[in-house]
């Protein structure tokens, strides 16, 4: 058994030292190396050079090294073999952190506070909402939405899930493919998306989007935070929706283009948090015995899991 390790943006050291001190007997090649590519039978990927999985004529499984799935299947190349993305409690755990420090950064006054600081002012807000009172609506309820939604009851925060499926989910709001986003995002105070990037959702979070959700809230105005992919954001219109006060705030993890320009007038909003792409980084220390214990299990004839829908795009 073959194993080729591509990764783009990633030292591929130390995932190679990972996956041989888990390989046995078997080979690990990283993707500059010469290799025959008819004795590959297995890839560890994150965006490979596009065409490098065509090539390898034996191919019995991609494994994504992440949990999204978009760059990889923007490969028209990619061979018709199952892509196996990453479900793990690490990266979930870290997606849940991100999202919590986020809504309670909006919920407690960040921006307030912090610009008090640099004043020097002792301005305590005169009216702090209770979580209870705060109702967060989460777009894209699968591995992750779920562990952040279960994460943000618990801190009592009325939540709320969308998605294609609308599968249930207990103590949580459902709400179901196009028909009830409207009525989702309409009792929505803090909007957090952790849709995939589809040809569906493309350009989802929009300003007609951010038109619909509350105006109720004890916010004084909804506030947008996107870890999902930044092709799911229309930056403009989020800039015009803050500028105008259709939004009140936003956390931005993703972008339109990654990293995000040095010009962008996004990096100086004064209602924007910026953090470059990191709320949930896949830990090779995880991901490469998940990967491994992938590839017994096809071995010993086992169920492969966390299959990719490449119909559905993620
Ligand atoms: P899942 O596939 O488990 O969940 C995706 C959710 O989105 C599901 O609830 C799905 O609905 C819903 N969905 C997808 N398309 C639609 C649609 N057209 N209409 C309504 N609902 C839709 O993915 P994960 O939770 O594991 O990950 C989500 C995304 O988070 C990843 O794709 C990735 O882009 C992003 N991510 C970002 C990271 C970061 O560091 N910023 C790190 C990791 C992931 P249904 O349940 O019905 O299928
Ligand atoms: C992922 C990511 O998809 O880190 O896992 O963005």
């Amino acid at each position: 058994m073959s194993l080729l390790v591509a990764v783009t943006g990633w030292q591929p050291d130390l995932w190679l030292k990972l996956f041989r001190a888990e390989a046995g007997d078997r080979a690990i090649i990283e993707a500059s190396e010469s290799y025959d590519p008819s004795a590959i039978d297995y890839a560890a990927v994150w965006k490979p050079a596009p065409g490098t999985l065509a090539k390898l004529p034996n191919l019995k499984a991609i494994f994504n090294l992440g949990a999204g799935v978009d760059a990889l299947l923007a490969d028209k190349t990619l061979p018709d073999v199952p892509v196996v993305r990453v479900v793990d409690p690490d990266l979930t755990q870290r997606m849940t952190e991100y999202v919590v420090w986020q809504v309670l950064h909006h919920h407690r006054g960040g921006f307030h506070y912090a610009a008090k600081q640099a004043e020097r002012l002792w301005q305590p807000l005169p009216d702090q909402p209770a979580a209870a009172d705060l109702r967060v609506g989460i777009l894209g309820l699968g591995v992750l939405g779920r562990d952040a939604a279960s994460a943000l009851s618990r801190l009592g925060f009325k939540v709320s899930g969308w998605s294609r499926s609308g599968a249930p989910m207990p103590g949580i709001r459902n709400f179901r493919g196009t028909g009830e986003l409207d009525a989702f995002l309409s009792e929505t105070d803090i909007l957090v998306v952790l849709l995939p990037l589809t040809p569906e959702t493309r350009g989802i979070l929009n300003r007609d989007l951010f038109k619909k959700l509350a105006r109720d809230g004890r916010l004084g105005g909804p506030v947008l935070i996107n870890a999902g992919r930044g092709g799911l954001q229309v930056e403009t219109d989020v800039i015009t929706a803050l500028d105008d006060g259709t939004l009140t705030g936003a956390s931005l993890d993703v972008f339109e283009t990654e990293p995000l320009a040095a010009e962008s007038p996004i990096w100086q909003h004064p209602k924007i948090v910026v953090t470059p792409h990191m709320a949930a980084d896949s830990d090779p220390r995880h991901l490469a015995s998940y990967v491994m214990r992938k590839i017994a299990a096809i071995e010993t004839g086992g169920a492969l899991e966390n299959v990719v829908d490449r119909a559905k795009g993620y």
